[in-house]
């Protein structure tokens, strides 16, 4: 129920356009979009919270994307149908609320393995899978942790004195980058060295006790003189008492097994086969697409945000309908390989994606070049790509996020690539995702990424945070633009996007990990733009610009 009315209702500045020749060529004008209003009071109901980034700011005074406004604007108004590609882990394109919605490589046949279409890509009828394998996980190593393992046989155990003179720039590289690597991994190595004391303390109980099952009961009843047995004992004990059981800690042992972000002999390339230093060796993947529908549930989930299919009655609504999903699997339980994201980049462009959908990123980038590559060839042939900004609370501007269409963090090499943070639903000084990584130049614009509703594999639903969730709903509206207005180009519909968001003058709180003290700054200084993402505005631009009104 609504508590308040809105004191200070926006209203959308008259922008006037030069009449012009060609509507590719025209500038995209800024909106004045400022707006005023009271924070909500009282609770938002679970079904409103579930589309809150559907929601308006003014109607709803919850800071989402004024998405049903947006459909209002198009009744009437036909779209062509488009392709999305979403680069990710992979995707359950049978889910109940995907199926219906995913892209089929009209000049394939499916399985009689035969390149028909002549893409380079064997029966990829839904898309490629450029990790390999076939319904199962796709583990890999970080890319901080790579680069150490190259360089370890050189360099491992050594101090300066062991190296020679023209050996040691390299050498200094390499002991910045083992601190990065013991900086990441120890939170990790800390986990597993606990995990392994607690599996010793449940045996050593077992033993002493004589038997495979106990309760809680038999240890508080257990007297024994020995130190190292009881400090055991109140150990599982204490775990027992909050609800953890011995099935319960095997089962996170073993998830944490899986995980080789650290595993400096892991090979994550086995299973794929090729030489992934190799940017010219590309026979590689296969058309499973899915990947496991048990252990990866990222890119059905980011799916789902663009494009789960509209009011059908099942599950939830994406933000773009007259949109066909086209499955990348690039993106693996570790650190993504610039050569598969070049090469993802470059299958989605050949094969008709108008959007590319990117929720992933990285410190360390060895071979950017070859996705730098990705991003101009993208760009030559008007394809938008929408980027996550990272959940590392960090300082873009100054720290590493690749990919990004800047080498040096100021100067842009391409015109077709928005980055986005994430917001939650609290319109006040919480609006940030505590999470999200900020910067004036190198973040456009933020939006919803708290607690959004959508699909995860076998037909179920989750909540998710992250600005892998904000870029979706970002890469939705820009689908919509492009769907009702293809006349125009990529970087029309970056700048559409960012020049008509919701300007917000308000103090937030900068995104800072917990336990650190938060500061309060201009929502302004967080972004390019200082703006949220809002389609209904977006799409009124865009109506603007190609009927010149
Ligand atoms: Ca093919
Ligand atoms: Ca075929
Ligand atoms: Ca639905
Ligand atoms: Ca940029």
């Amino acid at each position: 129920m609504r508590i308040f009315k809105p004191m200070f209702v926006a209203v959308l500045a008259t922008v006037t356009l030069v009449s012009c020749g060609s509507i590719k060529n025209l500038e995209v004008p800024t909106m004045d979009t400022t707006v005023t209003i009271e924070p909500k009071k009282g609770a938002i109901s679970e079904e409103q919270f579930n589309q809150w980034a559907h929601a308006d700011l003014v109607t709803d005074t919850i800071p989402g994307m004024s998405l049903d406004k947006a459909y209002k604007f198009l009744e009437g108004k036909t779209g062509t149908p488009i392709v999305v590609a979403v680069i990710d882990s992979g995707i359950d394109i049978e889910h109940e609320d995907l199926k219906d919605e995913v892209w089929t490589n009209p000049k394939e046949i499916a399985g009689n393995k035969i390149d028909d279409d002549k893409n380079g890509y064997v029966d990829d009828i839904h898309g490629w899978n450029f990790l390999g394998g076939n319904g199962v996980a796709a583990p890999e190593q970080l890319e901080i942790t790579r680069i150490v393992a190259k360089l370890n046989p050189r360099f491992k155990g050594k101090t300066i004195d062991d190296i020679s003179d023209d050996e040691k720039v390299e050498f200094e590289k390499y002991q910045k980058y083992l601190k990065a690597y013991e900086a990441s991994s120890s939170k990790h190595f800390k986990t597993m060295n606990r995990l392994v004391q607690i599996g010793e303390n449940f045996a050593a109980i077992k033993k002493f006790l004589g038997k495979d099952n106990f309760t809680i009961e038999d240890l508080q009843a257990i007297k024994t003189e020995e130190q190292k047995l009881q400090a055991q004992i109140d150990d599982i004990l204490g775990l027992m008492l909050r609800g953890l059981d011995e099935k319960a800690y095997l089962e996170y042992y073993e998830t944490q097994k899986k995980n080789k972000n650290y595993d400096f002999d892991f090979d994550g390339r086995a299973i794929v086969g090729d030489n992934p230093t190799d940017i010219n060796d590309t026979n590689y993947g296969n058309p499973y697409v899915i990947g496991s529908v048990e252990d990866e549930s990222h890119g059905t989930h980011v799916s789902g945000i663009i494009l789960a299919t509209r009011n059908n009655g099942i599950g939830m609504n994406g933000v773009a309908t007259n949109v066909k999903l086209m499955s990348v699997r690039a993106v693996p339980d570790g650190d993504e390989r610039d050569k598969d994201v070049a090469l993802a980049i470059r299958y989605a462009v050949d094969n008709g994606a108008k959007v590319i959908n990117m929720s992933f990123g990285k410190s360390f980038s060895p071979y950017r070049n070859w996705v730098f590559d990705a991003i101009k060839y993208a760009e030559k042939h008007d394809v938008l790509l929408v980027h996550a900004a990272g959940n590392d609370n960090k300082d873009i501007d100054v720290k590493d996020n690749w990919p990004n269409d800047s080498s040096d963090k100021i100067n842009e090499f391409a015109d077709n690539v928005l980055t986005v943070g994430a917001i939650s639903v609290n319109y006040n000084e919480k609006l940030p995702a505590t999470f999200s990584n900020y910067g004036q130049k190198n973040v456009d614009i933020f939006a919803p990424g708290v607690q959004i509703y959508s699909t995860i594999p076998q037909n179920n639903y989750a909540k998710y945070s992250g600005t892998s969730m904000a870029s979706p709903e970002t890469a939705g509206i820009a689908a919509l633009i492009r769907s009702y207005y293809p006349q125009l180009s990529a970087s029309q519909v970056k700048h559409i996007i960012m020049n008509s968001g919701t300007k917000l003058n308000m103090k937030v709180f900068k995104p800072t990990s917990r336990g650190q003290e938060p500061e309060l700054v201009d929502f302004s200084t967080l972004s390019v733009t200082g703006r949220i993402v809002n389609a209904y505005n977006a799409l009124v631009l865009a109506d603007r610009m190609v009927n010149k009104r």
